[in-house]
């Protein structure tokens, strides 16, 4: 890299104040949000990268050294998120995986927005080393201060900002708020900063992988068998390879690949779960908001997963996301073949 690049850095930070700056009624809180959301994945990174060293990891209930109480690194996560999310003054209230009710913040802390958030998805792999990460949506609330949970009961394309952070051989926090924009930053440990490394994503609109647990296989309906087939043994005619099978088992890892590489990423319902495993507020909207802002599709195979209403914070929904030309090789699967939703 030239000199000039190196004094000239496009941080995370000043990142979202030029965002900010391009609308001319901001008022600055976004920035001020996101930068929240900065220090949570900061912590969580330092966390995960010496969880093996200082015995993070494993079920609660075990002491440290300290002969204190050692928090699962999931439940440590979520602590720092919402304390760094309610100080930041400008979160209402926040829905996050590791707690069933809503959070909801001191009246004299309230802003204008809420934030779903998983603080630490995929948390059961990281005995084994791999990467896990966080994901987050930021929603407007008209009511702001007073708002109550309906407001976030509303249609995922209400989502303003969608990101997640992967904790692996480097940490990766990929971010939109829109404007067919998604930008990749990685984490310089050295000076604590995010630097933008991927400028505008886009998601090829075909790949040549495909990412499901196959051990599910037994319980899928037909659309979902007839679409992982024709992947798996292309017509003749078609002229076209079978796919590579990737599943990693960690969802921000399983997206992240597919942004980059093209493909398709499926968490499908089936007669083990009717709906899905993975949740609409923290998981599927923000994932299913970066894929399309990224130019790909997500849907449930019947319905666009933005369109989805949830009725509960933690519902589930079926998720095929990816380049936008094989997500229509999903839809007409579902299209010609019977599924029971
Ligand atoms: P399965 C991790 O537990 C997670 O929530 C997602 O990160 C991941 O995509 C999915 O579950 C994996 O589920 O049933 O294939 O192990």
């Amino acid at each position: 890299m030239t000199d000039h690049h190196k004094t000239n850095l496009m941080t995370l930070t000043r990142y979202v104040l030029e965002e900010q700056r391009g609308h001319p009624d901001a008022t600055g809180d976004l920035t001020i949000a996101m930068n929240s959301v900065q220090v949570g994945c900061k912590f969580v990174e330092a966390c995960v990268r010496k969880a093996r060293l200082i015995n993070l990891v494993g079920l609660a209930g075990n002491t440290n050294v300290q002969g204190e109480d050692q928090k699962k690194l999931d439940v440590l996560s979520n602590e720092m998120f919402v304390n760094a999310l309610v100080a930041s003054g400008k979160f209402s209230f926040m829905v996050s995986e590791e707690v069933d009710d809503i959070v909801v913040v001191p009246e004299e802390l309230r802003g204008k927005y809420c934030i779903t958030f998983d603080p630490l998805d995929g948390s059961s792999n990281i005995d084994a080393g791999v990467n896990v990460g966080t994901i987050f949506g930021i929603w407007h609330l008209p009511s702001g201060p007073n708002a109550t949970v309906d407001e976030i009961l509303v249609p995922g394309s209400e989502i303003i900002a969608g990101g997640y952070c992967m904790y692996g051989s480097s940490c990766n926090l990929v971010l939109t708020f829109g404007n067919n924009r998604v930008e990749g930053f990685t984490l310089d440990p050295a000076l604590g900063e995010f630097i933008l490394t991927h400028p505008n994503i886009r998601i090829p609109s075909r790949g040549k992988i495909y990412s499901v647990n196959e051990g599910n296989s037994l319980y899928w309906d037909d659309a979902t068998r007839a679409y992982f087939d024709s992947v798996k043994f292309p017509p003749a005619e078609s002229g076209r390879s079978p796919y590579s099978a990737r599943y990693i088992g960690s969802m921000v890892a399983d997206v992240h690949r597919t942004l980059l590489y093209g493909g398709v990423f499926a968490y499908p319902s089936d007669r083990k779960s009717r709906s899905g495993k993975l949740r609409i507020l923290y998981e599927s909207f923000p994932m299913a908001f970066i894929t399309e802002q990224a130019g790909g599709k997500a849907t449930t195979g019947t319905q666009r997963v933005l369109d989805l209403v949830p009725k509960n914070i933690h519902d589930r929904c079926p998720i095929f996301l990816g380049g936008a030309d094989d997500i229509a090789d999903v839809e007409a699967s579902f299209a010609n073949n019977v599924n029971w939703l």
